[in-house]
């Protein structure tokens, strides 16, 4: 597998809309102790329900540790799900997996970002994490694309969202976190992103969802839904600490203009409870030092908003709450040819994310 030193932008590539066609969707299979609770029993329930949802639409897959390949083969019995072995330190491949780019004949590269946990030592979720930062590089090699690393510049896929037109929404409150990029200023990020990704626009709302223990990553609280459409988590209740939050977003994008020229049509998609982990779920996470601690004090950050679009289905979390039901019927509203496929999402919720955090699609080899 090459490594190359030059930039997507300048070879002709750019990261294509998650609703562009796929040729697979990349998972990691969950055991991490400190993290999901009861030795991640639950969580690989909860997954392995996302991966058969998927594997309905597209090939899927998961990377699994040796220790796990046997548990993880037998739940995963479906025809369209492929395991491979690879060490990881958790299982957030959204993050730790490569973004995929293309060009017009058809290639498919990938840029591995660095990888800190979300923050490093400043805040971040657990230590060690090297593992995780190969992630990305394992995947290209085992697809045989060529990769482009951004040693030192320190991104997460959850961070953005692009339109495939040359727009891409983030959060201050994640890129501009000083755990991240302390040394680069915004105008550098933006450079960067758009050498990366080939995108000529960043729309950079303040804030992610109240909780988001990444630092608000966008793909939890706004995401595309087509050139030009956004769909934002949106609370009318002044006393939610997301109200100020929602708010803020709005005014942005209501005051930005994307990389077309287009103004955004914004859509608004509930928000669920406020959830949060109980008792028992939190006492069955076992404690290690530097990783995240789980209290049922801590509103989780719950969002219908973290769904995945695959070759002609939406995956979108359910947490069996009265808001479930809208939440269907406006994604199948707003992706009038996709099925929209509930799955429940609040093992995942509990670990700190959900559906699209657990999931990378990489792009099919298409000429434009
Ligand atoms: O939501 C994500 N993209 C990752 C969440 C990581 C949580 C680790 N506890």
């Amino acid at each position: 597998m090459t490594t190359l030193t030059s930039t997507p932008r300048a070879d002709g590539f750019q990261m294509p809309a998650e609703w562009a066609p796929h040729s697979q969707t990349w998972m990691v299979w969950p055991e991490r102790p400190d993290n999901w609770r009861l030795g991640g029993k639950p969580a690989q329930a909860a997954f392995t329900a996302v991966a058969k949802a998927i594997a309905e639409f597209e090939p899927v897959t998961v990377c699994v540790s040796a220790g796990q390949y046997d548990n993880a083969r037998a739940r995963l019995d479906h025809g369209n799900i492929r395991l491979v072995e690879i060490t990881t330190d958790d299982a957030w491949v959204r993050d730790t997996g490569p973004t995929f780019v293309t060009n017009a004949k058809g290639e498919v590269r990938g840029v591995d970002w660095t990888f800190n946990a979300w923050g490093g030592f400043d805040g971040g979720l657990y230590w060690p994490w090297q593992r995780d930062d190969q992630v990305a590089r394992k995947i290209l090699e085992i697809e045989g694309c060529a990769r482009y690393r951004t040693e030192g510049f320190v991104l997460e896929g959850g961070s953005i969202h692009v339109d495939g037109e040359g727009s891409l929404i983030t959060t201050e409150e994640c890129l501009l976190n000083r755990n991240r990029n302390p040394e680069l200023s915004r105008q550098q990020i933006e450079s960067l992103l758009q050498q990366h990704l080939a995108i000529d626009t960043v729309i950079w709302l303040p804030d992610g969802l109240f909780n988001d223990e990444t630092d608000g990553h966008v793909d939890n609280f706004c995401c595309y839904v087509r050139p030009g459409e956004v769909l934002l988590a949106w609370t009318d209740d002044p006393q939610s600490p997301n109200y100020p939050r929602c708010q803020a977003a709005m005014a942005v994008l209501s005051n930005t203009r994307d990389a077309k020229g287009r103004q955004l049509i914004v859509h608004k998609m509930p928000i669920p409870g406020p959830l949060h982990a109980t008792v028992e779920e939190c006492a069955g996470v076992d404690a290690a030092e530097g990783s995240q601690e789980r209290s049922p004090e801590v509103r989780l950050a719950g969002s219908y908003v973290n769904f995945l679009i695959v070759n002609g289905g939406i995956i979108a979390p359910k947490f069996d709450d009265p808001m479930d039901a809208e939440a269907e019927a406006i994604l199948q509203q707003l992706f009038p040819k996709h099925r929209v496929v509930m799955v429940p999402g609040r093992e995942i919720l509990l670990g700190g994310g959900n559906i699209h955090c657990i999931t990378q699609q990489q792009p099919a080899p298409q000429r434009r």
